[in-house]
Order: structure tokens, then C-alpha cells, then sequence
């Protein structure tokens, strides 16, 4: 039997991941932490009685050595242990409010993690996943960016990853384990938090053609993402612990829209076209005459990443993995229009 370990199991990714690794065999342990008012499991509801959970923070190393221990003592004959480090404050605007908080879970959280993982699980049965992500890209200094590109971040959140994903590649070097990390654009699904844009969006439009809302306040509207479908990454990341040898690979579509085209998309999807009037902070969406959508400045950010376009050929070559979910698509699943 194989053991997978998945930090951030009840966020947007490990959800979608836990269902993959069950479906594969695999028996599916997961870090959560304890929330004052609700489980905090609704993503993973469904499948609960097939996960052993386990309470713990990535902030204490105490408590991760101890699931270790628990996990270990349940599951003593296991082939190969695989840790999927999802973990995060994942929220790049919310890291420039609380930069250390997200140090420390994101940077040394990831280094907690792995001196553990290196004390508890012999050598050759670790292989080690780590969450890294386009933001290390930043302002861009290549297009479209590969695993080759070098890195410009722009957040904390983007510094703290930054500092995760070489000490993943120090301790496959410095210590010979199968550590490799994941460069991941941006994926959403109906599982997203409502504050990441595409979600924001496409409910904020609901609500507009539902009458429940009357106009949708957004940031940046010139910023443009690569976006694909959480689903797919997850079996990346996967497929990148198969792989023969631990290394990086860039995930992505490979197409960029902006986050005034998700507006315009969104309404699409409800047979409704909206023109624009005015510029930067001034700019309005209308749809009959009527404001639907406008700038609050709240939602800028103290410093921006404008642009980013993924190139994932390594990936598609060497593991297989592609992706080809619209925009669109995703827009709608997450409405429940599909
Ligand atoms: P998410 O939905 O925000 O999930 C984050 C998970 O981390 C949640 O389960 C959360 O637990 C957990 N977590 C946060 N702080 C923790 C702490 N101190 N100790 C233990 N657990 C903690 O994020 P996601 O979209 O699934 O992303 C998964 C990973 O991929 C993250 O590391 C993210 O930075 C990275 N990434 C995401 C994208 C993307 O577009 N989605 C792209 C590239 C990289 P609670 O449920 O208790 O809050
Ligand atoms: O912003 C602009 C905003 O918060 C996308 C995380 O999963 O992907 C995610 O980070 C863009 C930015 O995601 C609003 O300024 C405009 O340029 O949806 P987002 P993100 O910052 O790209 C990366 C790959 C990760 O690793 C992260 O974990 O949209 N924008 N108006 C807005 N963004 C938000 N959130 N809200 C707005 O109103």
C-alpha cells in the first residue's frame, strides 16, 4: 500500500486530490486545522469516512512529528510515502496584510515539513510534491514563462514560496530525496474561495442577472491570468511524484485573458454583452445603460503581477499532462450553468 499526506486537504486542491489518490488505491491522510465555529471539511465531506484526518498546523513542528508518528503507526507495512504540500495562505492580496504570518506558514512551514518528513520516512520511500506557484514569475522578465524562466516575485506570498521552492530543490540535492515542486498557474473551480477573481466574478454576475446585486466591484481590471481547471492540475501534481527523476514543472493552459474578459465572459454566458466607458480607476462596465461593474480602488494591490502566461511542453512531453477546459467552461460550472 501506498500512503499519500496532504497538507491543505480541505482547501481547493487537496479536495479535488484526495478524490484522485482514493480513486488510485491510495490511503489518503490529511493535515486540517481546527476552526472555532464549523469542521472547516465541507469540500471533503463527501468522502470523509475514506480520509484519516489529523489536527495539526503547518506552524508547529511538534504536532506535524506527531501525526507522523500517528500515520506510521497505523499504516506500518507502506511501499512508498508520497506528501503532497498544499498548505498555505494562498491569498496574495491578504499576504501584504500579514507578510510574516505567511512567511511562516508558506516558507518555513515548507522547511518544517521536510525536516520531519527527512527524520520519520526512510530516504527511499519519500517523494515529496511542493505547491509552488506562477507568482514566483512576478513582473515578468520572459514570455510566456518555463521552468527556465528566472524568477521576479512581487508579493509575500510570492517571496515565502520562493524561499519554499529552493529549499525543496537544497534537500533533493543535499540530502538525495525525491523532492520536486509543481509550477502552478492559476486553476479554479466551483471549490475556489469567493475572493480570487474568477470566482468573484462569476458569482458577482449571477447575483447582478439574479437581482440580487447591483453592481460588482473589482480591482485591476488589465491584469491577465492563465487559468485552468483545478481538476486537472491535481492530477499533475500526481503525475509529477511518477515521474522517473524529482524535478520542476511549469502547469498551465498556455492562453491569458484579462480580468475585464472574465467580465465580459460571465455575462456572455447569460446572452448579455457589456461595453466600457472611462479609463484606469474611472472605468465602467454597462450592459443596457445600466452600471454593472466598477473600480473600487480597495481591490488594487500594493504592487501588481500584470501578466502571466504559462508554457507547459516539459510537462506535456515528459509526464503526459495536458489540459484543454475553457474559460468559459469553468466560468459556467461555477455558476451551476453546465
Ligand atoms: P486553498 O483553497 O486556499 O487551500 C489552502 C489550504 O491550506 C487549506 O486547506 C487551508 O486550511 C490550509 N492551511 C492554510 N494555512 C494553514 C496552516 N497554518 N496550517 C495548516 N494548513 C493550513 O488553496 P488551493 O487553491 O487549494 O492551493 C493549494 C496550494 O497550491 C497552495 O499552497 C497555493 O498557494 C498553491 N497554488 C495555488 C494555485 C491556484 O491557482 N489555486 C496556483 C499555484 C499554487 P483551512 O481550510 O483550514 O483554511
Ligand atoms: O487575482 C486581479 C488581481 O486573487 C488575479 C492564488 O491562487 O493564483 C492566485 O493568485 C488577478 C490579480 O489570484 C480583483 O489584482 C482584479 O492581478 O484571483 P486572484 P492571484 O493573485 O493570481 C496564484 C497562481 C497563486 O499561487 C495564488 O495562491 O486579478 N483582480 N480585481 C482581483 N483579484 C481579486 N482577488 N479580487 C478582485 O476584486
Amino acid at each position: 500500500m501506498n500512503i499519500a499526506f496532504i497538507t491543505g486537504i480541505s482547501g481547493q486542491d487537496g479536495s479535488y486530490l484526495s478524490e484522485f489518490l482514493l480513486e488510485k488505491g491510495y490511503a489518503v491522510c490529511g493535515l486540517v486545522r481546527r476552526h472555532s465555529t464549523i469542521f472547516g471539511t465541507y469540500r471533503i465531506d463527501k468522502i470523509l469516512k475514506d480520509l484519516d484526518l489529523f489536527y495539526g498546523d503547518m506552524t508547529d513542528s511538534l504536532g506535524l512529528c506527531d501525526v507522523f508518528d500517528k500515520i506510521l503507526a497505523k499504516y506500518p507495512n507502506y511501499q512508498r510515502f508520497e506528501i503532497y504540500n498544499l498548505a498555505a495562505q494562498s491569498h496574495v492580496m491578504v499576504s501584504f496584510e500579514v507578510p510574516e504570518y505567511t512567511a511562516d506558514v508558506d516558507a518555513i512551514g515548507t522547511l518544517r515539513l521536510l525536516d520531519v518528513v527527512l527524520k520519520k520516512i526512510p530516504k527511499e520511500k519519500i517523494r515529496f510534491y511542493q505547491a509552488s506557484t506562477s507568482e514566483l514569475y512576478g513582473e515578468v522578465l520572459e514570455e510566456p514563462q518555463s521552468e527556465t524562466t528566472p524568477f521576479n516575485p512581487q508579493s509575500p506570498y510570492a517571496i515565502a514560496k520562493l524561499y519554499a521552492f529552493w529549499t525543496v530543490k537544497q534537500y533533493r540535492k543535499a540530502y538525495g530525496i525525491f523532492a520536486s515542486n509543481g509550477i502552478l498557474f492559476n486553476h479554479t473551480s466551483p471549490r475556489r474561495g469567493e475572493t480570487f477573481v474568477c470566482h468573484k466574478i462569476a458569482r458577482g454576475v449571477q447575483r447582478i442577472m439574479e437581482g440580487r446585486l447591483d453592481v460588482l466591484e473589482l480591482g485591476n481590471l488589465d491584469a491577465q491570468r492563465d487559468l485552468g481547471h483545478a481538476r486537472d492540475y491535481v492530477e499533475g501534481m500526481w503525475r509529477i511524484l511518477q515521474h522517473h527523476q524529482p524535478d520542476e514543472f511549469v502547469l498551465a493552459t498556455g492562453k491569458m485573458y484579462s480580468v475585464r474578459q472574465l467580465v465580459e465572459f460571465a455575462f456572455e454566458i447569460y446572452g448579455k454583452h457589456i461595453t466600457w466607458d472611462g479609463e484606469g480607476k474611472h472605468e465602467k462596465g454597462l450592459l443596457d445603460g445600466r452600471i454593472v461593474c466598477q473600480v473600487n480602488e480597495r481591490y488594487y494591490r500594493p504592487a501588481e503581477v500584470e501578466k502571466l502566461q504559462g508554457d507547459a511542453s516539459k510537462a506535456k512531453t515528459e509526464l503526459g499532462w495536458s489540459t484543454n477546459v475553457s474559460v468559459q467552461d469553468i466560468l459556467k460550472e461555477i455558476m451551476g450553468k453546465n
